[in-house]
């Protein structure tokens, strides 16, 4: 199993992202393109075409997916070095994969996800929170994903682009604040991101401000999987609206109370510290 340093947690908890280089041997993206695949064949009533428009825009498919839905996804989830990383760098005693979610564009998508963060509509709350992205095509500087660096400890909660699902936009929570508007004043934010090869992948914090990740020249597309991961301070909430995507009503078939770890057959531990 490729190992994280002692310099690579620091860096992860000051920063609120990493990139981890040639983490991901050959078959591990050989066996997630056909998870993929698979994915966009039978997608789940979670998923969503976000931009369908051939000929100017491209096809853009997004799917989230839980442990027991595709082979190749409870593979990477249950049984792959990336619960390491996620463990090591939360700092956490253990690590549990809590969804996947998949991102594929065709070559020549346009289409950028808007800047957002994650854990405001996920239904799980705690500091030890990421997701580890992980593209199987290349991914030149231009078209890459992007981070404000250190956002992660903002400590605000940002209402989301209504690009996103409906039903979280309905949250009426008074402590979601409208989102800055950081592509007009991206000179006022620390942003980061890296080109990338397949095998690589990017660890970010539930918590961190990114988008991105349009952009693609004519002959490239891109598939993403992004895993998110929780630690020992997680806990289960329910989102008011609703959360994006929904995961709860998952969750809650496997008995977790709100308030209580979500540790389950659904997201077990499957990465202990030693
Ligand atoms: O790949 C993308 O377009 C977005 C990825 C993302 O926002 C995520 O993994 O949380």
């Amino acid at each position: 199993m490729p190992t994280i340093s002692e310099q690579q947690i620091e860096n992860y908890q000051r920063d609120g992202v990493i990139v981890l280089r040639k983490y991901f041997a050959q078959p591990w993206l050989e066996a997630l393109a056909s998870g993929i695949e698979r994915c966009r064949l039978e997608p789940s009533s979670r998923s969503k075409i976000y931009v369908d428009d051939e000929q100017s825009r491209g096809h853009f498919f997004f799917d989230a997916r839980t442990v027991g839905e595709i082979d190749e996804f409870d593979h990477l989830m249950l049984a792959s070095p990336m619960a390491g990383a996620a463990g090591r760098l939360m700092k956490s005693p253990y690590a549990i994969p809590f969804y996947l979610t998949v991102f594929a564009r065709t070559p020549g998508t346009q289409h950028r996800t808007p800047w957002h963060q994650d854990q405001p509509s996920w239904s799980a709350e705690g500091e030890q929170a990421c997701s580890i992205w992980m593209p199987l095509d290349a991914v030149p500087a231009e078209t890459a994903l992007e981070f404000v660096r250190g956002s992660h400890r903002w400590k605000t909660k940002y209402a989301r682009d209504p690009f996103f699902q409906t039903r979280y936009v309905d949250d009426d929570s008074p402590d979601l604040q409208p989102f800055p508007d950081i592509e007009a004043h991206r000179e006022g934010y620390d942003i980061v991101s890296w080109a990338m090869e397949p095998g690589d992948c990017v660890v970010f914090h539930g918590m961190l401000v990114h988008g991105g990740s349009g952009n693609l020249p004519a002959n490239l597309g891109r598939r993403t999987v992004s895993v998110q991961w929780l630690g020992e301070d997680a806990r289960y909430r329910v989102v008011p609206g609703g959360d994006d995507p929904n995961i709860s009503a998952e969750v809650m078939k496997f008995g977790v109370k709100p308030g209580e770890p979500l540790v389950s057959d659904l997201c077990p531990i499957v990465w202990q510290a030693e």
